[in-house]
């Protein structure tokens, strides 16, 4: 009979499918929709495992949706622009986007091979000139719209290469390249103003509950990092000026024993100024200039200088120290902190090591002789508010000031504005143009696209690489028509991983970046895919753009992804899979010796989605032999299901009803493992089962063989979603000439898929003490479960050990129990 030929198969149905169009989506307003999404892959040269793990998740959710008669929308792209292929073009000394190309011409065909059902006529690549020109467009708009701006800001600048370096090329504080020292730099640097929308994007991550992990919900949470503190303000008489802390412990005003400012404030080098401490201020200042924010906030010791200059505090009129320390940043809250060595422990390890006073101003049992106390307690020592409870201190400190007129109640968040500056070649150019006289000006629409110049130097220059190529530089003012400059930076490439899914939705309107209409009916993305390592920032960044763009009238929602599964890993040997550990298991490899269908199989079967995934060739082996057993259902003994007179299973034998029984609850256990959490393995699991009670079942006469392709039928929809080719190939042996992908999904039928009950006997050392009735296809460890809480049973328990339980399954339990 006919063999399983999977390398002759797949590529005729992946043929197929792509002529017969059938995962071609068009919008049809009679159909509801789902937009399934996986996160596209950056073309770095191969397909790897965890690639392969995203995608086959992706596609069995998005075959389960069309069969289920949604008009599914599963498209896939290239997030190809980003220092890699700067990288690797620097080593082969080649072009960045022929690099970048020629690997997305290769990782297309790897991805074609594993028969995914993307709409390849919505591919797109975010390095094509179509993209990163619409890109343009909406970085203007969103400029006009005042969410893009400009400010200075720190770079890693490399001394001995004399260029900026991504954070990834800083290794401990050095380049990369040739290792010499790395230090902070002040270049004007272009922002999206993502904290206009803190408040909206930590407010809705309500309505993500439930659609999103948990644990993503609470990591973006952390990032956006909302406190609720005071406001308050010093003042310093003897610089006639003031000088304001952002704190969360109002109630701790009167323990303040100096202040710490960062060394940037720019009361630092003003308040030492003509006094002794001026050189020394000026040392550390430099210092911690070299700093990057890590090291400043990391656990290494705090380091601080003092100013020669007090402040007084607003409450109690004492004067207190100014300082300044490392471990303040400029970027948050105001700069300034008043230090509470008594209930911050950063505080109380700073004033040890300068010996500053440390006051105890919330009593406690443990005191403050061994660590700062941060927990709660009853105020003390702060003269009208003695007595108090710290919480509703909190206010009654705040209400006073805010009546002085020396403070107010206020809200911080971590979420600093995002900064989109790249100073690399390899990326979407920022339209706009610098003019002496006009300032920055945007490139105007018709002069769209800015094209990123071919042939540029990519090592060597002062700042961009772009502002080695004078054809590019120089330019007119749009405004006033003077000799002008471009802007020579290029955008981070996470503006193009924040709307790409929009654009993936309206590929077929060339003339502008999104479609209203096509947002109206695909947007939002039903499901999204992908690894957990993107949970903040690009989720993030394209929670805040989705946002934005609704704000510009071209998305009607507040939210992008109404539900994101974030997949585990990929293991091989305990460690994630990658050239750096070496552990690499090539898909090409595993597809050329297995197929496909038996990679995509396994993938699903070995563990669910979520979790991590270890890699084991035997269960490689074992998801092809389970295929084998697949193929042989059909082309062994075609005669068990191709009565020719009989179609409709009736007047079944006990087998046979027994197997009917079986199939219902498959497709229903199948089902309800698809809804929901995604459960492939489950679902796998379960026909499976069907599979070997077809294998053993024997009747032949013609009712059953009607039952038996009922059987033959629906598990090959079943299966579909994971392992389309054989299905398909199967599909069409059985005797269908319609694409299985098209069918639809499988029903059940409720009161066939009711298992059978039977009485069970329970019985506590021999005697019978108990009956239950229960299914009669219930596991081992459920029956003597069962047993073990049953009420009748427990009295029988009480002040005994459980020595044995003996299961007979189907009959009886009988628990042995010793005093
Ligand atoms: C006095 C105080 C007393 C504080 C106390 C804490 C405990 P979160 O919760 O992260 O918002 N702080 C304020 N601005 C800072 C900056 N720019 N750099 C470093 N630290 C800064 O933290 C707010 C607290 O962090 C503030 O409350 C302030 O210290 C410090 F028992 O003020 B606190
Ligand atoms: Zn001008």
């Amino acid at each position: 009979h006919k063999q399983y030929r999977f390398a002759e198969i797949e590529p005729q149905w992946q043929k197929t499918w792509q002529q017969r169009n059938a995962f071609r989506a068009t919008v049809d307003a009679q159909r509801p929709k789902f937009y399934c999404l996986e996160m596209l892959p950056y073309p770095s040269g191969r397909v790897h495992m965890g690639h392969v793990r995203n995608y086959a998740i992706g596609d069995a959710i998005a075959r389960y949706k069309a069969m289920q008669g949604y008009n599914v929308l599963h498209p896939m792209g290239w997030d190809a622009f980003g220092l890699p292929a700067e990288n690797a073009a620097i080593a082969h000394n080649m072009d960045p986007g022929q690099w970048t190309w020629s690997n997305i011409d290769y990782m297309k065909q790897q991805l074609k091979r594993l028969g995914f059902s993307y709409d390849w006529e919505r591919e797109l690549a975010t390095c094509s000139e179509e993209y990163y020109a619409f890109e343009q467009q909406l970085f203007i708009e969103l400029y006009t719209k005042g969410l893009v701006y400009r400010k200075k800001a720190q770079v890693n600048w490399c001394t001995q290469c004399q260029t900026v370096l991504a954070n990834e090329q800083v290794e401990e504080g050095r380049c990369w390249r040739d290792g010499s020292e790395v230090v902070a730099k002040d270049l004007e640097q272009w922002f999206f103003r993502i904290t206009e929308y803190a408040d909206e994007l930590l407010a809705d991550l309500e309505k993500l509950q439930g659609g999103w992990p948990e644990r993503v919900i609470a990591m973006q949470r952390h990032w956006i990092g909302k406190s609720t503190g005071a406001e308050i303000t010093f003042a310093i008489p003897e610089a006639s000026t003031t000088v304001t802390v952002f704190t969360t412990r109002p109630d701790t005003l009167c323990g303040a024993t100096f202040m710490s400012l960062a060394p940037e404030h720019p009361l630092a080098q003003q308040l030492c100024a003509g006094k002794e401490t001026q050189e020394t201020v000026k040392q550390f200042i430099e210092k911690v200039r070299k700093q990057d924010s890590i090291t400043r906030t990391s656990d290494k010791e705090k380091e601080g200088v003092f100013t020669g200059a007090y402040a007084i505090n607003p409450l109690n009129g004492q004067s207190i120290p100014i300082w300044l320390g490392n471990f303040v940043l400029m970027e948050y809250g105001t700069g300034a902190v008043m230090a509470v060595p008594g209930h911050d422990q950063r505080d109380y390890e700073f004033a040890r090591k300068y010996n500053l006073p440390i006051k105890e101003v919330i009593s406690s049992e443990a005191g403050i002789e061994q660590e700062a106390w941060t927990g709660p307690g009853t105020l003390i020592n702060s003269g009208e508010f003695d007595g108090l409870d710290n919480e509703m201190a909190k206010d009654a400190i705040t209400e006073k000031l805010a009546r002085q007129g020396t403070g107010r109640k206020t809200e911080n968040f971590r979420l600093r504005d995002w900064g989109i500056s790249r100073q690399r070649y390899w990326g979407n150019p920022i339209p706009m143009i610098h003019c002496s006289h006009c300032g920055v000006v945007p490139v105007p629409r018709e002069q769209l696209p800015v094209k990123l110049p071919k042939g540029v130097k990519l090592q060597g220059s002062e700042e961009s690489p772009l502002a080695t190529v004078p054809e590019f530089v120089n330019t007119t003012c749009p405004t006033c028509g003077r000799e002008a400059k471009r802007e020579t930076d290029t955008m981070d490439t996470f503006v193009e991983s924040s709307w790409y899914f929009h654009r993936y939705a309206c590929q077929e309107d060339k003339t502008q970046p999104i479609n209203r209409q096509a947002m109206d009916y695909w947007m939002d993305v039903d499901q999204y895919i992908g690894g957990v390592e993107h949970a903040v920032m690009h989720l993030l960044y394209a929670r805040f753009f989705h946002k934005a763009l609704r704000d510009l009238g071209y998305v009607g929602t507040d939210e992008p992804f109404s539900r994101l599964l974030t997949q585990g890993m990929v293991l091989l040997g305990g460690k994630k899979m990658s050239k750096s550990v070496g552990n690499i298991v090539d898909p090409d490899e595993m597809v050329e010796r297995y197929g496909a269908d038996t990679v995509r199989l396994f993938t699903l079967f070995a563990s669910p989605p979520e979790k991590d995934l270890e890699w084991n060739e035997s269960g490689v082996e074992g998801a092809f032999r389970f295929l084998g057993r697949l193929w042989r259902l059909v082309h062994e003994q075609p005669e068990r299901y191709a009565h020719p007179d009989q179609t409709e299973p009736c007047n079944l034998s006990e087998s046979a009803r027994l197997l009917q029984q079986k199939l219902h609850q498959t497709i229903k256990r199948v089902s309800s493992s698809m809804e929901g959490n995604y459960h492939f393995n489950t679902a796998i699991a379960a026909t499976m089962e069907l599979v070997n009670e077809m294998n053993t079942f024997e009747d032949t006469t013609p009712a059953a063989q009607a039952l038996y392709r009922q059987c033959l039928e629906a598990l090959l929809k079943l299966l579909n979603p994971f392992v389309p080719h054989i299905c398909e190939e199967l599909w069409r042996d059985i005797g269908q000439t319609s694409l299985l992908a098209r069918e639809p999904w499988p029903s059940y039928d409720e009161a066939l898929a009711k298992a059978d009950t039977i009485t069970m006997v329970i019985q506590v050392n021999g005697k019978v003490r108990g009956k239950i009735d229960v299914p009669a296809d219930i596991e081992k460890n459920e029956m003597e479960r069962l047993s073990l809480d049953h009420e009748r049973i427990q009295p029988y328990l009480q002040e005994m050990q459980v020595a044995k339980v003996i299961v007979v399954p189907g009959k009886l339990v009988n628990i042995v129990v010793k005093p």
